[in-house]
């Protein structure tokens, strides 16, 4: 059993140690002086025997196996799905407690999915394993909570715009192949999306499910409703565009009471994790180039909805990468710490 202690050293691994998520999670536990006093770095087999640098020393990639967790306190998941599914559950055996970005365990009733911002709380309910939300929903919530405590949200609108890197460095290097050939007068190579992406939008994000809607879709609609409030009525359409860093997303909620422009601008100056970038006289509003490589999420073109009594629109931007996924893993990690709850209480719950 591998129950940590304070005062004790402790040893954390990144399983995905090697794609887009992991090493951004090895960089945000380094740049934000995370206590780690080992790092374990895992990965595919692929991967095995390549190496990192953590805080200057070079650390060799692993193979994760189902024996990987031995000794280690706290693990960062973002293989996907499927790795998480078969490893975590060995993990929390080990006595481990484990962060998991994948979409494998976020609506287990067992597993608490937490935005540091949103509902912290959550955290004392988890077994063994936390999830860590959809990137899409990370930032729209950050946003909505302090609205929803303002005025109570009955209804949401998003649309999604999207970056390639959210599927990981495949992606990225598909959406950078297909400029050089198209500009090469090459025909464009499609492998990662099923359409090309350079110089295009593609309303698919995921799977398509029987309702009509894509899987991306309903992670946003089923994990609001988790975290935020099952009452509220949410409707998501999520589109892929050639950016490379950074999601946006145009938001219109409807609320039960009326909240101005101004009144709105004013409650999300002082949220945490919000920065509102809004102001039309001078062309001010978020954008993915400037979110990119930023722990914000940012929020701007702000205005009622004149459509219906009490609407709001708003365009809201964050790099998905880091607060959609390594930054809010690796905050809800240092909120564990904090909550004295590196600590599984069944090794046998998962398995
Ligand atoms: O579960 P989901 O939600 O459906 O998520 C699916 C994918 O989405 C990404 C993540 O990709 C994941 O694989 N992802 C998940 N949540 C995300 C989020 N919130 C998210 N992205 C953004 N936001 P990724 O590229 O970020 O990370 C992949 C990592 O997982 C490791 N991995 C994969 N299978 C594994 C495994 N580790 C252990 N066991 C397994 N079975 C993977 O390591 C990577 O670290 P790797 O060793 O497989 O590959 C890293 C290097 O190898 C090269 N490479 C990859 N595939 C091939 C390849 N080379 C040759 N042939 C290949 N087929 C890569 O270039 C890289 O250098
Ligand atoms: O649910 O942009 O974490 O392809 C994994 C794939 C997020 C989106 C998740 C993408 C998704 C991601």
């Amino acid at each position: 059993m591998a129950n940590w202690k304070q005062g004790e050293p402790l040893v954390v691994a990144v399983a995905g140690a090697t794609g887009a998520v992991g090493a951004e999670m090895l960089k945000t536990l380094e740049m934000r002086d995370f206590p780690a006093d080992k790092i374990v770095p895992l990965a595919s087999s692929r991967s095995a025997g390549k190496i990192i640098t953590f805080k200057g020393r070079e650390i060799e990639v692993q193979e994760l196996t189902e024996r990987s967790f031995e000794g280690v306190h706290l693990a960062l998941f973002s293989a996907g799905g499927g790795t998480s599914e078969k490893f975590a559950p060995f993990a929390v055996k080990s006595g481990c407690t484990v962060v998991d970005n994948s979409s494998q365990w976020r609506m287990d009733e067992r597993c608490p999915l937490v935005i540091p911002e949103v509902n912290p709380d959550d955290l004392y309910k988890h077994r063994g394993i936390i999830a860590n939300p959809n990137c899409s929903t990370i930032q729209m919530l950050v946003a909505l909570k302090p609205l929803h405590d303002a005025a109570k949200i009955k209804r949401v609108v998003v649309s999604t715009y999207q970056a390639v890197s959210g599927t990981g460095q495949k992606a990225i290097v598909e959406l950078e192949s297909q400029v050089r050939q198209l500009f090469n007068l090459q025909e464009p190579e499609v492998k990662v999306y099923p359409y090309q992406i350079a110089f295009n939008c593609l309303p698919q994000i995921d799977v398509f499910l029987e309702n009509g809607y894509t899987k991306e879709e309903m992670k946003m609609v089923n994990e609001t409703h988790k975290m935020l409030d099952p009452n509220i009525r949410v409707t998501a359409t999520t589109v892929r565009v050639p950016v490379f860093y950074g999601h946006s997303e145009s938001i219109n909620i409807e609320t039960e009471r009326k909240l101005t422009a101004n009144q709105a601008r004013a409650i999300l100056a002082q949220a945490p994790g919000v920065q509102v970038y809004d102001n039309p006289a001078e062309k001010m509003y978020p954008m993915p180039i400037d979110a990119a490589g930023e722990d914000e999420v940012f929020v701007g073109r702000i205005r009622e909805d004149e459509s219906i009594e009490n609407g709001l629109n708003f365009w809201c931007v964050a790099d998905n990468i880091r607060k959609g996924a390594a930054l809010n893993a690796v905050q809800i990690a240092e909120l564990l710490l904090e909550k004295d709850l590196v600590r599984v209480p069944d090794p046998n719950a998962f398995i």
